[in-house]
């Protein structure tokens, strides 16, 4: 195995080519959720650890390696963890306290998984679209446990009209054709969703010829980690612990396409979509869904505004700082 197997390609080459001078590895991340990382190089898999540069360099948590993430490495035992290399894109949420959080980094598809058996709530699907909007990632719409419910054809309907979606059962299908349709071999997909909604049943049910292989039983359990695993396919899949708090951050716009194209042709250009004369929106959008994407919006924009305070709170605090090192320094000519 080398770490083409894990994703790499030319493109990573080119970014890393400057790491390589400096006698590093590449490396990428298949599980950073408990500080230590496991990760995935030319030589197989190693223990990493954050080099302390790292550590004390990064302005913002999220600077941080996260799963998927590729890293340059010391060749040594452990792994000391010196770079991440830019990122092709980074999945995060906004936590219950606004700050946000990386999830996962280079993804190339976001399974958006829910499960057929709780309660149908399309406005929490519309969460996790500006989620995968806003990291840039193509998402694809999952519904899971076909085989608990009734309407499930109706709901179908209703999230085909949203984005790319696959209807199936995790303990029933045959998922490498109806997932797999969506990867490319090389690329990465992750399973996102709330607790319980069978992605790790997804994540087994490709995995089985493998682990049959070697004769492994699958357990099942709440998931705690986030794992990056090569599927016999030939792709990647990372396995995520169920998301409770899914605050967002932007891309609304984005998550809801058909209230901005209908937007286009409303009678007013700055309508507002509450009841003026000649609105597009109001006539073809259900209101439910109307005052969800109204309720999203605010909810970005109040994180907007609070990341850029933050942001010019920390530049003042730069600032005060240079000045007062600026003052200790001996004038010239004296
Ligand atoms: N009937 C039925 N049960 C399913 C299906 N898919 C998953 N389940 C069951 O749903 C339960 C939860 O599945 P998990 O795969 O652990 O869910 P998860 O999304 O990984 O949950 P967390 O790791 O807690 O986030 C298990 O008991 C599965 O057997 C399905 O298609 N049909
Ligand atoms: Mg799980
Ligand atoms: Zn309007």
């Amino acid at each position: 195995m080398s770490i083409f197997d894990w994703g790499w390609s030319s493109a990573w080459t080119e970014r890393f080519s400057s790491h390589r001078l400096a006698g590093l590895a590449p490396a990428r991340v298949v599980d950073g959720s408990r500080g230590v990382y496991e990760l995935e190089t030319d030589s197989g898999r190693v223990r990493g650890e954050l080099a302390g540069r790292l550590e004390y360099a990064v302005d913002s948590p999220l600077e941080l390696p996260v799963a998927g993430d590729w890293v340059a490495v010391t060749p040594t035992e452990p792994a000391l963890i010196v770079h991440v290399v830019e990122r092709q894109s980074l999945f995060t949420r906004v936590q219950e306290g606004g700050q946000r959080q990386a999830l996962a980094a280079n993804i190339d598809v976001a399974f958006l998984v829910r499960g057929l058996d709780g309660d149908w709530n399309p406005a929490r699907l519309d969460r996790y679209l500006a989620l995968a909007m806003e990291a840039g990632v193509q998402p694809v719409i999952v519904l899971n446990k076909r085989d608990l419910c009734a309407e499930s054809a109706a709901r179908h309907a209703v999230a085909s009209a949203l984005a790319p979606t696959v209807l199936l059962s995790g303990t029933l299908d045959d998922l490498a054709p109806l997932l797999g349709s969506f990867v490319k071999p090389g690329q990465t997909a992750a399973l996102f969703g709330s607790s319980g909604v069978g992605k790790s049943t997804i994540v087994n049910a490709l995995l089985r010829e493998q682990t049959q292989a070697i004769g492994e039983t699958v357990c099942q359990h709440t998931t705690t980690s986030r794992t990056l695993l090569r599927l016999p396919q030939g792709w990647l899949l990372l396995d995520m612990p169920g998301l409770r708090a899914v605050g967002i951050g932007g891309a609304v716009a984005d998550a809801f396409a058909d209230v901005a194209q209908l937007a286009s042709s409303c009678r007013f250009s700055d309508c507002s979509h509450e009841g003026e004369p000649g609105c597009a929106v109001a006539n073809a959008i259900a209101p439910e869904r109307l005052a969800n994407f109204r309720k999203l919006q605010r909810e970005a924009a109040y994180q907007h505004r609070r990341e850029d305070s933050s942001a010019a709170r920390a530049e003042k605090e730069r600032w005060k700082q240079i000045h007062a090192a600026m003052k200790k320094m001996p004038k010239k000519g004296r």
